[in-house]
């Protein structure tokens, strides 16, 4: 198996539909799942790169594990439903500190899915110009729920989270440009959030095997320039 240079790994409450996204990049459809036990990984080739995507589970029962996936973590996107708050709300409570094991670079980005599920879709007059945009699945469906949360508080978690891990956002990405609404139903955003991390993740691989090569010791240009040891010759 190729060995990942890097780990994404998605985490939220349960039923927000963080398998979907990953079905949805990795299969290019929308499928039937069963609630994630543990924690499943899928290794994506990104240019030369291996990208390691974790999706893992919402269930209270494995909340243990959370930070144990994040270890070493070069991304992580937190995801809510976009028409429940309390999943919103348990990113805060809950899956934020399970990030303190990932990598002190680690990027954030702030999922809100099911976008298709929203009243929003329902006031778009022309679904056929606007099918790019939408994330409505087919021309308006019918049960519409109200959005709970809007992209303006994602926007203020992702300033909160930068207090929390002490950075600045003048060093960071915008946090309008690491809030997401997606819909793994209709595919909406899918392509765009994952794309955006992967190019985001690349620098930090280039940066490490940069470290790596100048912590390594090249043997055959000390060869002779040292003193010699006087015990082996
Ligand atoms: N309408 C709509 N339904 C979705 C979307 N994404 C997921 N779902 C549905 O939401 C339910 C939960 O989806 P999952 O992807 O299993 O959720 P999860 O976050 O992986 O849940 P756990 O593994 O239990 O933590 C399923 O019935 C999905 O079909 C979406 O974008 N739109
Ligand atoms: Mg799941």
């Amino acid at each position: 198996m190729k060995k990942p240079d890097v780990k994404l790994v998605i985490l939220g409450d349960v039923n927000v539909g963080k398998t979907s996204l990953l079905h949805r990049y990795t299969e290019r459809r929308f499928k039937d799942t069963v609630s994630t036990v543990g924690g499943a990984f899928f290794l994506k080739q990104w240019g030369p790169y291996n990208i390691s995507i974790w999706d893992t589970a919402g269930r209270e029962q494995f909340h243990g594990l959370g930070s144990m996936y994040c270890r070493g973590a070069a991304a992580v996107v937190l995801t809510y439903d976009v028409t429940n708050w309390q999943s919103f709300a348990e990113l805060e409570d809950r899956f934020l500190a399970l990030t303190d094991t990932a990598s002190a670079d680690c990027i954030f980005a702030i999922v809100g899915n099911k976008a298709d599920l929203t009243d929003e879709c329902a006031s778009v007059p022309h679904p056929e110009a606007e099918r790019d945009a939408c994330p409505c699945p087919s021309p308006v469906s019918t049960t519409k729920s109200h959005k709970q949360v809007v992209k303006e508080d994602a926007v203020a978690l992702y300033k909160r989270i930068l207090k929390y891990k002490m950075l600045e956002e003048k060093q960071c990405q915008a946090a309008e440009a690491m809030c997401f609404e997606t819909s793994a139903k209709s595919g909406y955003n899918v392509d765009l959030l994952f794309e955006t991390l992967f190019d985001m993740v690349v620098p930090g691989i280039l940066r490490k095997r940069a470290e790596g090569l100048s912590q390594t010791v090249d043997l055959m240009e000390c060869k002779g320039t040292g003193p010699k040891s006087s015990c082996c010759y």
